[in-house]
């Protein structure tokens, strides 16, 4: 079987590089990292050599290249059939699928006003604006109904960690870096994600890289 390589950006910012490797590390699939520190020197050009979209993740598999994180997330459950990577039940897996599809096309307004930030400790109260609180409404109550539907089985949206959770662990840090109040369901489904060893992983690298980047050019 060929090895995966996963290109990845910075770990304190690049909110669309920790959703795949989050989902291969807790779902313990094996995978070389290819690091591309962006903005810096020639980035564009390394990443071009790899990345029909210049961006970052992409999964190299043998000859084959799969970019923009769902299609990744989507690979990774076809191949991994054992991994649980989406929920097996029907209902549970529509469900979890519309949600990551929804996460992957929307909630612009959140991320452009809160951009992820993992070293930051001192924005709590910042990252407000006009749409906002639309945004957070939005993914709280979805949230809320998965855990309310489909939670039962373990702290995750659908029970155990699925690809639904590695789309939004992103969401996850960045309203609890702007310390956005959260209701009792979605701060305990929060407390999940924030504690998972893989993320807490991912997070420890973030936290020993000294580049800093404006916020503004990523997402
Ligand atoms: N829709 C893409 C978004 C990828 C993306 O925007 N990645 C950012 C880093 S988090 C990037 O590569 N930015 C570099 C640029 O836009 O030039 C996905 O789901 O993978």
């Amino acid at each position: 079987m060929d090895a995966y390589t996963l290109v990845i950006g910075n770990k304190n910012y690049s909110s669309w590089s920790l959703r795949p490797w989050l989902a291969m590390t807790q779902a313990g699939i094996p995978f070389t990292e290819h690091f591309v520190r962006l903005f810096h020197g020639d980035w564009r050009a390394e990443l071009a050599k790899v990345s029909p979209t210049v961006k970052v993740p992409v999964l190299l598999h043998g000859d084959v290249a799969v970019w923009e994180s769902l299609a990744i997330l989507d690979y990774l459950a076809d191949r991994h059939p054992d991994k649980g990577l989406w929920p097996a039940d029907d209902a549970a897996r529509a469900m979890a699928r519309s949600a990551a599809a929804e996460m992957h096309a929307g909630f612009t307004t959140l991320r452009n006003l809160m951009p992820m930030n993992l070293r930051r400790d001192d924005l709590k109260g910042r990252g407000r604006g006009p749409g906002l609180d639309k945004d957070v409404d939005r993914v709280t109550a979805l949230w809320r109904e998965c855990r309310e539907r489909f939670g039962a089985g373990g702290p995750f949206l659908f029970g155990a960690f699925t690809n639904a959770d590695a789309m939004f662990a992103p969401v996850v840090t960045r309203l609890d870096t702007y310390g956005v109040d959260l209701d009792p369901v979605c701060a305990e489904y929060s407390q999940a994600v924030l504690t998972m060893p893989a993320f807490k992983q991912w997070k420890a690298a973030a936290l020993e890289e000294p580049w800093i980047i404006d916020e503004d050019e990523i997402d």
